[in-house]
């Protein structure tokens, strides 16, 4: 079941926690960079790397991506890798697999390492509107008509586009063009199934994943379509061509955590970014806090529980691991190797440190509502005891994922 994707009214009122900061400088989103700060290749991520460099490509990176594409019958006999797992995982992921595989021959993968491809040409005037203002809220407002869960604007940063994007035919580096009349980044979120997130890590809360992609690359395409048919430009993005989180803070959507993701108060960091480069007049977004960055002081759940060891618990620093790290950032930053090696030793994604995360709930229900509101206040402590109190954020086993979905089922049949 999606997290109460239809209540939204409730889930909104996390954001009455929330401030926002004075304006949208990288000073209010808290960015730090530095001298020798350099703009990051695509070539260089460690899904790229696993493609052509000896010190990631192994036989298990690549049993890892051919079993998102044929049947499983069971592989460790684990529970939460069972055929039914991968089964629905694989599922999951086939429309966002549709398009990434559509234009393979013209090398080109669609919403991973290429821009999103659309169908139609738009209309050969601008619309004109009354001002940038309500341009922005009327692209909102169709962004979650169509079905995103959160929206922001901000300004287009050209630091965050991939210098280069990765070629799968010649297994370097392409270029990655940017239109010059491109102004602003629509940031849209889309929401991961929290239900399924608990279940990590197990094939089956890989469908979480899935479907954040496919459904990320329904609102991307309708929303870039539409503002096409207003006569602008718009390239829809899933983690193609820049860096979704440095706009996602400065959109407004969320704050940076020490698990490397952004956390919004809606559903803490079980949440997916895809963007919209356009050249429409529209008013950006500012960053918000509510007490992220605080509790991130105090707390270290996702550092202890990360199974790769990936996550240091320290202080934002200029640290980097490998090349699978943009340099002169002073940010948190884990480390991507040892992530995905526990991927391809375990045959699927992992989430874990979005279900230890405190800040991941179901924010529908008034009491965890009051936790954020405590947890953004000078009780933080308090927050976090009550967190390690409630148990929350404990692995749900997959079986009883599907034992309880079935159950509750068919209690619905008997009530009909
Ligand atoms: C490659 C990648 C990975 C790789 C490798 C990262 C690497 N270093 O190569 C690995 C396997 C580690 C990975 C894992 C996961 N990923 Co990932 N990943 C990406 C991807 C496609 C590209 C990011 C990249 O190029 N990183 C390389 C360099 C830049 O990494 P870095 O220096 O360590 O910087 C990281 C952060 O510090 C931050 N960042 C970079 N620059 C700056 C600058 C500032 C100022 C700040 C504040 C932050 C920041 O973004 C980078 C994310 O990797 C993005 C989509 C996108 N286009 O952004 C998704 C993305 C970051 N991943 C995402 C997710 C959810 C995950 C996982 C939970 C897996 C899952 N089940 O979905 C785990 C979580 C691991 C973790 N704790 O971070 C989401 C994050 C959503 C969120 N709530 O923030 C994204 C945005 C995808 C999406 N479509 O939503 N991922
Ligand atoms: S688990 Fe704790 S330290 Fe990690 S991101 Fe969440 S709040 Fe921050
Ligand atoms: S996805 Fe799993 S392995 Fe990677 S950083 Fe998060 S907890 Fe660690």
């Amino acid at each position: 079941m999606h997290t109460e994707r239809n209540d939204t009214a409730k889930r909104g009122l996390t954001r009455k926690v929330v401030s926002k900061t004075i304006d949208s400088s990288d000073e209010s989103a808290r960015f730090i960079l530095v001298d020798d700060f350099e703009g990051f290749s695509q070539v260089d991520d460690v899904f790229c790397r696993s493609q052509y460099d000896p010190q990631i490509k192994s036989p298990e990176t690549q049993r890892f991506y051919e079993m998102y594409r044929r049947p499983l019958t069971g592989w460790r006999g684990a529970e939460g890798y069972d055929q039914h797992d991968y089964a629905l995982r694989n599922a999951s992921w086939h429309v966002a697999d549709i398009f990434a595989e559509m234009h393979e021959s013209n090398d080109r993968r669609d919403g991973f390492l290429d821009p999103l491809s659309l169908l139609r040409e738009g209309a050969d005037e601008e619309t004109s509107f009354p001002s940038p203002l309500e341009a922005s809220s009327v692209i909102k407002q169709a962004a979650q008509a169509v079905g995103a869960d959160l929206v922001g604007i901000a300004e287009y940063d050209s630091r965050w586009t991939y210098t280069e994007r990765f070629s799968m035919n010649s297994l370097s580096g392409k270029p990655n063009p940017i239109p010059n009349k491109i102004r602003h980044v629509i940031v849209i979120g889309q929401a991961m199934d929290k239900e399924l997130v608990d279940t990590a890590p197990s094939a089956l809360s890989g469908s979480a994943t899935g479907m954040g992609y496919s459904l990320d690359a329904l609102v991307l395409l309708t929303i870039s379509q539409f503002i096409r048919n207003l006569g602008y430009q718009a390239i829809p993005s899933m983690n193609d061509t820049a860096l979704a989180i440095p706009y996602a803070v400065k959109a407004g959507l969320g704050e940076y955590g020490k698990h490397g993701l952004v956390i919004t108060p809606e559903f803490g960091s079980s949440v997916r970014f895809g963007k919209i480069f356009t050249d429409l007049p529209l008013t950006v977004d500012r960053p918000v806090r509510f007490g992220v960055e605080e509790m991130c002081k105090i707390c270290d759940a996702c550092s202890k529980a990360c199974p790769s060891r990936a996550i240091p618990n320290n202080e934002p620093s200029l640290t980097t691991f490998n090349v699978s790290n943009i340099s002169g950032v002073k940010k948190w930053t884990i480390d991507g190797e040892r992530c995905f090696s526990y991927w391809a030793k375990i045959n699927t994604d992992c989430a874990v440190c979005i279900r230890v995360c405190p800040f991941t709930r179901d924010y529908t229900k008034f009491l965890n509502r009051l936790w954020l509101r405590i947890a953004h206040s000078r009780l933080r402590r308090i927050a976090l005891y009550i967190d390690s109190k409630q148990k929350r954020g404990g692995r749900v086993a997959s079986k009883n994922w599907w034992l309880f979905n079935q159950a509750r089922h068919q209690e619905n049949d008997t009530q009909l």
